[in-house]
């Protein structure tokens, strides 16, 4: 079989683009720079790399009432307070993506992708990983990628400081070659965001500007 010259399959990781996440739907947990503009240019992006072949995946974050994640599940804590539960270190945030709200749509075009992995739905849990949660549970996409023989990886959307992060260093992790485009994607702090493209490069995640 002729092989040489083939490209390696590519498959786009678009990570929780929903409502929530927004400055352009007045999300729970609306991200700076995520207008319009941003998530215009995120469609835009994603249909040029699905006309030049790659397979495209959504991540959904898609967490039950009562989520762990959620500063209302625990008592006398406000937004961004950090906890302990049960050795791990846990984010407090605003109710957000609970399913089947509004806020937890996508708000890119559903047509775009070839599958959507939803993360999140162990109340107990969280996942900022597209791959699997806190609790080590694996979601299907793993398989899936498998299954479509794909080898290389795109990875953006938001956030980059939590779902980005822990995306794109569970797909190195998991065998792939990954790289994220950073300008597109969105931060929550600066912060973190520091802290977070470090971890990415230190585990072997190329950082791109642009598509
Ligand atoms: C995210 C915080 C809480 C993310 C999800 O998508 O980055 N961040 N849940
Ligand atoms: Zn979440």
């Amino acid at each position: 079989m002729e092989t040489r010259g083939q490209q390696k399959s590519t498959g786009v990781i678009v990570v929780d683009v929903q409502g929530d996440f927004t400055e352009w739907k007045n999300g729970a947990l609306a991200v700076s720079g995520t207008g319009k503009a941003f998530i215009d240019k995120l469609g835009q992006a994603t249909s040029t790399l699905k006309s030049s072949g790659c397979k495209i995946y959504a991540t959904m974050d898609w967490h039950p009432s009562g989520h762990i994640s959620f500063f209302t599940s625990h008592n006398n804590k406000k937004i961004m307070d950090v906890i302990r539960v049960d050795g791990r270190t846990q984010v407090l945030w605003p109710p957000h993506c609970v399913q089947h709200s509004s806020g937890a749509e996508l708000v890119l075009d559903k047509g775009l992708f070839d599958a959507v992995v939803k993360k999140g739905q162990n109340k107990n849990f969280d996942s900022y990983s597209g791959f699997k949660d806190d609790g080590g549970e694996s979601t299907e996409l793993l398989d899936i990628l498998k299954k479509d023989g794909i080898e290389q990886l795109i990875v953006y959307g938001i956030a980059m400081d939590y779902c980005v992060r822990a995306t794109a260093i569970d797909g190195v992790y998991a065998g792939f070659d990954v790289t994220v485009i950073e300008d597109l994607t969105a931060l929550i702090t600066p912060e973190t965001s520091l802290k977070a493209k470090q971890d990415m490069i230190n585990s072997g995640v190329v950082f791109q500007k642009q598509l």
